[in-house]
């Protein structure tokens, strides 16, 4: 059966046009890149001569970047706007903002970008900035652009793509379930052991203040025996949903339409485009629905819009509407109904709000998609009951992003899903762990999540209905007619059980990205170019996410032998066959070139004609962790960090505790020995051990040099000595990370400061001061050679410190050169240890191996810690 991409995107959750991991740094790093490649290759022209440019607000490219791309293509950057200014470049402007402007042209970055591709200035009455406030705004001058593609654009385009992903529906929805999940994964990973969550401090503040639940109410409300459930064993699940999300966010501008019939859909008519022959394609359509599904196309005829609806209110489901359904047969339903556009950004923005909001009470969330969730929120109930704990959240959440969403709970998934069911729309519903069986008794079997039509049929057949007759119904039974697992899932459910836990962590199985619409390719060559820039973006989304991948999948969507060649939707794809391919690589890749190489090839393949093609998507399967090594050391710095009580800029704290740290490593060298560097910072700063140097009060702190500077009190707390001992390549790693602007003489200087001493282990002293006799050595070696040969990387972790510790000091003592093999092992035992997070001990080791090393004064052993360290930064 014909089953289209978009279902596939919603099912799968790791499947789709993700934007993923790292977020802001992964972005700012490729951005930085791409500004450098830019620079590197040196593609200056004069194309922006006479355009002078003033950037409003968050854009991507950032601002900083497009000031380097007008400097590199003859045009001039302004910081404010000026008289001279030509052109305001935004992505997304408030009202407000619109009204200052004035007249100039407000252009999207994307004309820039799209201009220097093609080595001349575009016309940028194409990229005017959509925005509904122009529309609501009779002052600008210039039209209204819709870029939802249905302009001209075919792929072969050039800004097709970027255009594409900007404004998909689909795009974003399979993009953002992702993306949160990603979200609550990186803020669980940062979260330090004492994170305190601002949301319990609210809920306890309000409770000792009594003002949000009186004493009186958790003494004797029946509530309370509800909230007591929690307290012995039994969790308590949140599952929370924006109503008609889409609808809703739209509306908030436009109050007029509260209260009616409303969608979010692309089409404002219903009709359908004139002169297509829509008859064959919907005849096809008809055939190809999944059984059950026919309603969809019911009503429709040739000149009704096959325009899906996206989101509908609930006063038009009242007449029956349905979120998915067509707005050609909706308006048949509903003829009143008010279609309004798509608001991309601001479902970013009220999705982003709504996970933000909740994270600031726990973190133990199952992201689902871009409106809903499930939240544990058992712990929360030592500070309130679940009723109170739903009304405030939902007027938190109301007061943060103006739309109303409901919240269900249960002692499960399930129960808090169905109770969501109840409580909708803007409400809250609580089913308590006595009321579960009979809530379930009398529920249709259709609203179980998972029981589709075939299922359904088949328990029809049996006599089966309700929850309530499956609960009364033999096991056995049901399993023979629908199969042992699904037969005991739906068992179950119908008693109201779940036995998958929530998800918090979330492993991401593939990238990919995939494009579905404007694919027309006029010959083989826009074929290819656009697969290569597709290879592009599915590569900057897999390295986005750290990962590396060894397989490559090719999927197509070919228009469908008896389909007409246009479609009903405007370069639509239309009835088609999908098909794909896939390739294992030898090893992992993010490499453009491979990705780029082997799509091709597939393509070559799967031979077909570039007239056919209606879709194109390339996934990467089989992901391994790349380089993910800064990331994991940034979370440990965070983590030290978040022991404040007040969170502090950690970039500035970094900072200026590594300036702070330089110094006084320059001081401490400039006691001991004598410096083969000249210092470059004065200081006064007294000769102290250096993790208490960082501890020391602001008046023991070095008073000059131009590195230090105001916010060292602010960050005083933050262990930097973590930092300062790192080995040199991790920490160069981190102050990269954090864009630490230390000049390179400085981190030599630091290098070749590092003294001997200051550890706190014993064991390089004895090292220096006893010469072992020679049958220890040998008895030693003997030792080390058997802990080789039968100590695995992994078996390491067997030992104890000391045992670890005296290892090293008998390699160190036994072999006047290391050995390939011991490097090796311990390599792969360093990389374990950052593979599982421990990163203390990983830096208690490697500092202890440095300092060691370092004292050697051996280029051979100096080679063989950079071999170590080094491991930890291949692909993994
Ligand atoms: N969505 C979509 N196409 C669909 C289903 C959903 O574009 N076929 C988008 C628009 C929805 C959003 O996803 O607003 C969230 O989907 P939900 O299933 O949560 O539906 P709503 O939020 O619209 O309504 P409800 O109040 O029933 O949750
Ligand atoms: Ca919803
Ligand atoms: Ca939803």
């Amino acid at each position: 059966m014909h089953k289209g991409w978009y279902k596939q995107l919603e099912e799968d959750d790791d499947n789709g046009f993700a934007q993923f991991g790292g977020y802001m740094e992964a972005k700012k790093a490729k951005l930085i890149k791409q500004v450098r490649e830019q620079a590197a290759v040196e593609r200056h022209s004069t194309i922006f001569k006479g355009v002078s440019i003033y950037v409003n607000g968050f854009t991507k490219p950032s601002a900083e970047e497009l000031k380097t791309l007008m400097g590199l293509h003859g045009g001039v950057y302004h910081v404010y706007q000026m008289p001279s200014t030509t052109h305001i470049i935004a992505s997304n402007l408030p009202n407000v903002k619109i009204n200052k402007l004035g007249p100039l042209p407000i252009v999207k970055p994307g004309w820039i970008e799209d201009s220097i591709t093609l080595g001349r200035v575009l016309d940028y009455t194409q990229y005017l900035l959509y925005t509904n406030q122009s529309r609501t705004q009779p002052k600008i001058s210039f039209e209204r652009v819709d870029n939802t593609l249905s302009s001209s654009k075919t792929a072969s385009h050039p800004s097709f793509l970027s255009e594409f992903y900007g404004n998909s529906r689909l795009h974003l929805i399979a993009t953002l379930g992702a993306e949160f999940k990603q979200f609550v994964n990186d803020l669980r990973s940062q979260m330090g052991k004492n994170h305190q969550f601002p949301g319990v401090l609210l809920l306890q503040t309000l409770k000792n203040n009594n003002k949000f639940i009186s004493n009186e109410k958790f003494d004797t409300d029946d509530d309370l025996s509800s909230s007591l459930d929690t307290k012995t064993d039994v969790e308590v699940i949140m599952h929370i949903d924006m109503d008609c999300f889409f609808v809703s966010v739209g509306i908030r501008n436009r109050p007029e339409l509260r209260g009616q019939p409303v969608a979010v859909t692309h089409s404002k008519t219903g009709q359908g485009r004139a002169h297509v022959d829509r008859s064959a394609e919907i005849a096809m359509y008809k055939e190809r629905l999944p059984e059950g599904a026919e309603f969809r196309l019911q009503d429709i005829d040739d000149n009704s819009s096959l325009s899906e609806i996206a989101s509908c209110s609930y006063e038009a489901r009242k007449q029956g509407v349905k979120n998915g359904m067509f707005m050609g047969q909706a308006l048949k339903l509903c003829p009143e109904l008010r279609a309004i556009p798509y608001d991309f950004d601001d479902y970013k923005e009220v999705s982003k709000i709504l996970y933000t909001t909740i994270s600031e009470y726990t973190l133990n969330i199952e992201a689902v998609s871009c409106d809903e969730m499930y939240v544990n929120i058992t712990d929360l109930l030592n500070h309130t009951t679940v009723e109170l704990f739903a009304e405030h959240i939902r007027s938190v959440i109301k007061q943060r992003t103006g739309c109303p969403c409901s919240t269900g709970f249960g002692s499960n998934r399930l129960q808090a899903r169905l109770a969501t069911k109840r409580a909708k729309p803007d409400g809250q519903y609580y089913l308590t762990p006595s009321e579960v069986i009979g809530y379930f008794h009398d529920m249709p079997l259709a609203e179980l999540p998972g029981v589709g039509r075939a299922t359904l049929a088949k328990m029809s057949n049996l006599g089966l209905q309700t929850c309530g007759d499956v609960q009364s119904f033999s096991l056995q039974t049901l399993q023979k007619e629908i199969g042992m697992k699904l037969g005991e899932t739906i068992y179950d459910q119908a008693a109201g059980i779940d036995k998958k836990p929530l998800q918090y962590e979330h492993e991401r199985k593939s990238v990919s990205a995939e494009v579905n619409y404007g694919i027309r390719f006029q010959n083989m060559k826009e074929n290819v170019e656009f697969l290569e820039r597709l290879a592009e973006e599915v590569t900057s989304r897999l390295i986005e996410t750290g990962m590396k991948a060894k397989c490559v999948t090719l999927k197509l969507m070919v228009r469908a032998a008896d389909a007409p060649t246009e479609t009903a939707k405007y370069l639509g794809h239309g009835v088609c066959d999908s098909m794909s391919k896939s390739t294992s690589l030898q090893t992992t890749t993010d490499d453009c070139k491979i990705i780029i190489k082997e799509s091709r090839n597939l393509l070559e393949k799967l031979a077909v004609p570039f007239d056919e093609l209606r879709g194109l998507g390339i996934q990467l399967s089989k992901l391994e962790k790349g380089q993910k090594m800064n990331v994991l050391l940034k979370n440990f710095l965070s983590n030290t960090a978040t022991t404040n009580p007040k969170p502090v800029d950690t970039d500035k704290a970094v900072k200026s505790e590594l300036e702070a740290k330089v110094t006084s490593k320059v001081n401490v060298k400039g006691r001991g020995r004598p410096s083969k560097n000249k210092s470059i910072i004065a200081s006064g700063a007294s000769s102290k051990n250096l993790s208490t140097f960082f501890k020391s009060t602001q008046k023991d702190r070095p008073q000059s040099g131009k590195l230090v500077n105001n916010s060292y009190q602010n960050s005083a707390s933050l262990d930097m000595s973590v930092l300062q001992e790192l080995p040199e390549d991790i920490r160069l790693e981190i102050m990269k990370e954090y864009n630490l602007q230390l000049q390179n003489q400085v981190c030599d200087e630091f290098k070749s400061s590092q003294t001997p001493g200051t550890s706190a282990t014993t064991i390089s002293t004895a090292a220096d001061n006893k010469k072992p006799d020679s049958e220890e050595i040998t008895k030693k070696t003997r030792q080390t050679k058997a802990k080789a040969q039968n100590i695995t990387a992994t078996g390491f972790d067997s030992l104890s410190h000391e045992d670890f510790m005296n290892m090293f000091a008998n390699w160190f003592q036994s072999h006047s050169k290391p050995l390939k093999v011991d490097v090796d092992m311990l390599g792969k035992y360093f990389k374990q240890m950052a593979m599982q997070r421990r990163i203390e001990k990983l830096y208690i080791y490697a500092k202890y191996l440095h300092r060691n090393i370092n004292e050697k004064n051996d280029c051979d052993w100096h080679k063989a810690y950079e071999n170590i360290v080094g491991f930890l930064q291949e692909g993994w």
